[in-house]
């Protein structure tokens, strides 16, 4: 059977939540402390462990069949290939709600700054170039882009730009350089991407298979399975008041007439106020377990 293999990123921010995600979904892999390939050993599944930066174009020529990577490293590159080859595509299957930050504009906190009509003429420092490039035409805005690979938000202060462009996820590095953000180029989070071409039926069946685990984990992390006792007569109230939960499984109570144990599956948080209202509403020995594993 032919292999697929999926590329993530070997040290940094996505790195741990990427393979982690893999192994709660079912995969092994042979470790290899150094080795940038580890076999998979449970399924037919290889990991590849890259630079963020090359996933996209492992992706794009085949040389991956999945790969994770955060949406605005994919979104760059593919620009960056299109300018050679228009027609290169990249596919996302799943949004993966961890890697959350924004690509933000930002100018010195003393600098004039009326609309984005004030960068015409400007330089944009950046490590996205292909990106602030396609915002600037929306914007019908003419800017020299100054592409730098690191430290971009001491740029201004060095006097190689009049603004930036980089990525932002509490804020503090744009404090500590005294730099203000005006305006949001894009919203980001890691994504689960697949290469454009079309395999064969067992690969595509695999990679299905993925997916469903995938979801299946997401799902499960949100979740949990609540236990309780209550009225017979307020089981509406009390079925509304959990939250994500489709039909409870109600249950007789040895020798109470008037008393059920409900069982449910919530598939959203449960807050510590939905337990008060769950009290008030007459529940009693409320438990709410962790989900480890959904199969919808
Ligand atoms: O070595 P390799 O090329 O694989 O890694 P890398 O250094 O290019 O990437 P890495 O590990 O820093 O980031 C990987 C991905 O994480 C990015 O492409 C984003 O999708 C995502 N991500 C999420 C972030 C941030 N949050 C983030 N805050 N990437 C970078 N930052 C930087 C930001 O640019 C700023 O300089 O972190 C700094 C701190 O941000 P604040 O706002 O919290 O101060
Ligand atoms: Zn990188």
């Amino acid at each position: 059977m032919n292999r697929i293999q999926i590329a993530i990123q070997k040290s940094g921010r996505l790195a741990d939540k990427s393979l982690s995600l893999l192994e709660r979904s079912g995969l092994q892999f042979a470790r290899s402390k150094d080795k940038l390939f580890w076999f998979g050993r449970n399924l037919p599944v290889d990991l590849l462990l890259v630079r963020d930066d090359d996933i996209p174009r492992l992706l794009i020529e085949n040389v991956c069949q999945l790969g994770i990577v955060g949406e605005n490293v994919a979104e760059e590159k593919l620009l960056e290939v299109q300018q050679q080859r228009p027609d290169a595509t990249l596919e996302s299957l799943l949004r993966l709600d961890y890697g959350h930050c924004r690509l933000k504009l930002a100018v010195p906190e003393a600098a004039r700054f009326e609309s984005i009509n004030d960068l015409s003429g400007r330089r944009l420092a950046t490590s996205y170039p292909w990106l602030v490039r396609r915002y600037l035409d929306q914007h019908d805005i003419q800017a020299d882009i100054v592409t730098l690979n690191g430290a971009v938000e001491i740029a201004p202060s060095l006097g190689t730009a009049d603004a930036i462009v980089d990525l932002v996820s509490t804020g503090t590095t744009l404090r500590a350089n005294h730099l203000r953000p005006v305006a949001e180029v894009m919203q980001s989070q890691a994504a689960l991407y697949r290469c454009p071409a079309a395999l064969g039926t067992e690969s595509e069946e695999l990679i299905g298979k993925l997916l469903t685990r995938i979801q299946g984990v997401q799902q499960a992390a949100e979740s949990k399975y609540v236990m309780l006792h209550a009225p017979r007569s307020r089981l509406a109230e009390i079925s509304a008041i959990l939250p994500g939960a489709e039909s409870p499984t109600i249950l007789d109570l040895e020798g109470q007439e008037d008393r059920v144990a409900v069982h449910a599956v919530c598939t959203e948080q449960v807050f510590w106020e939905h337990l008060e209202e769950l009290k008030e509403a007459g529940a009693s020995a409320v438990l709410v377990l962790p989900v480890e594993k959904i199969l919808a």
